[in-house]
């Protein structure tokens, strides 16, 4: 952890300001973030690293995401990418209310561990409105309930050479030409125990529907919609996810968008 720290520091003094401005003028336009070897992606993403630098240091590592009031949720949380999910194991969960759902903690932990719904929901619970921006251009104000993350892991214990938490889920996207891939994210201890990141399972005083990821669906509030993944089923604790799929620590990063993604 203190490694970690250290290394954010190292990146300052790199001008991150005027690149963090460039970031939310392409805001609505990030359709080329897909495409590999493009100048103005290639540029962006190297801008996205002095944001990442710029934002930790400027805001501390703890700032809030900002929280709205109810008024200003106006409409429901647009569903997108991955809304209902088809795999055997999944239908089969949904269609006994997720009452054997059991979210398992794994990797470099003193003692793996498993949760229920039931338990997850009796464990402290926070609520927060907030706004979830996709890069394809939109956004929802909504109010996501749900468990602390941090508390959660630190049941299991984790080993002083985690570094990064890796989320998997039930769904899988792409197929037709190239086989379907598994959808997972991952994020740092900084933001995995950030107080606004939770393991959500309500949306909107209303059960997590099916298609924003129920049964638990994770919020890390300072990035971006694909860094939020849903139908979650396992955390794995890693000191890299070098060796996860395609190595870049989520689906979206393993097709060329930043791995960070911070707003
Ligand atoms: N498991 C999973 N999580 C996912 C996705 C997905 O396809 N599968 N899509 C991501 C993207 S790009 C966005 S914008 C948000 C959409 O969340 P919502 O459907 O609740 O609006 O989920 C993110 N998490
Ligand atoms: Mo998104």
């Amino acid at each position: 952890m203190a490694d970690l720290i250290l290394n954010r520091r190292r990146l300052l003094g790199l001008g991150a300001a005027s690149a963090s401005s460039l970031i939310l003028a392409g805001c609505s336009e990030f359709d080329f973030l897909g495409k590999r070897n493009d100048p103005i992606r290639d540029f962006l993403e190297r801008a996205n690293e002095l944001t990442y630098a710029a934002q930790r240091a400027l805001v501390g590592d703890q700032a809030l995401a900002r929280e709205y009031a109810e008024s200003e949720i106006r409409q429901g949380q647009r569903p997108n990418g991955s809304t209902n999910p088809s795999s055997a194991e999944y239908l089969a969960m949904r269609e006994s209310g997720f009452a054997n759902y059991k979210l398992r903690i794994k990797g470099l932990v003193e003692q793996e561990k498993e949760f229920t719904l039931a338990e997850l929901r009796n464990m402290p619970s926070r609520t927060q409105i907030t706004r979830h921006d996709c890069v394809e251009g939109w956004s929802c104000i909504a109010k996501w309930t749900g468990t602390p993350l941090g508390p959660v892991l630190d049941q299991a214990k984790l080993k002083p050479s985690a570094r990064f938490i890796v989320f998997h889920c039930y769904d899988s996207l792409g197929g037709g030409l190239t086989a379907a891939e598994p959808y997972y994210e991952s994020c740092d201890l900084i933001d995995a125990y950030h107080p606004q990141t939770i393991l959500a399972y309500g949306l909107n005083d209303a059960v997590l529907p099916v298609q924003n990821g129920a049964p638990i669906r994770v919020r890390i509030e300072r990035a971006l919609g694909y860094k939020q993944p849903k139908y979650v089923h396992t955390i794995e604790v890693v000191d890299s996810f070098a060796m996860i799929a395609g190595g870049k620590g989520g689906y979206w990063e393993d097709h060329g968008y930043d791995w960070y993604g911070g707003i």
